[in-house]
């Protein structure tokens, strides 16, 4: 905490930080599913997010790197050790190239209960059933 400093107890960043928890101990199918289930989300869905990002990808390269989310989760308060950020870091790139782009933050820190509706559950299900065969 510091004087003058933006209040960091908003529900979201909590939130998000324990999503991102979650997201971690998913299996490699779950955030799959998670992932088409991002872009299928509506901009009212995910703007808190969307300003989120974009408020982590300090040098608007369009991706968050290791020291963006360092820095990034440290404005909104988290207190996680080096080795916890790297783990969520490495969570959250799921397709392993060292960055963490938009989409894949959206499915890292998107809200779950959106897993159980059923539109979007049906997307995700015909992005898998490659031959469609139901
Ligand atoms: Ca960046
Ligand atoms: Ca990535």
């Amino acid at each position: 905490m510091r004087e003058g400093g933006e209040a960091s107890d908003k529900p979201i960043d909590s939130a998000v930080l324990s999503r991102m928890k979650q997201f971690r101990a998913m299996n490699k199918f779950k955030k799959l599913a998670l992932k088409v289930m991002a872009k299928n989300l509506s901009e009212e869905e995910i703007k808190g997010l969307k300003a989120m990002f974009a408020n982590m990808d300090t040098d608007g390269s369009g991706t968050i790197t290791y020291e963006e989310l360092k820095t990034g989760l440290a404005r909104i308060g988290s207190r996680l050790s080096e080795t916890e950020v790297k783990q969520l870091m490495e969570a959250a790139d799921v397709d392993g190239n060292g960055s963490i782009d938009y989409l894949e933050f959206i499915s890292a820190t998107m809200h779950r209960h959106r897993l159980e509706r059923d539109e979007h559950l049906y997307k995700a299900f015909q992005y898998f059933d490659k031959d469609n065969s139901g």
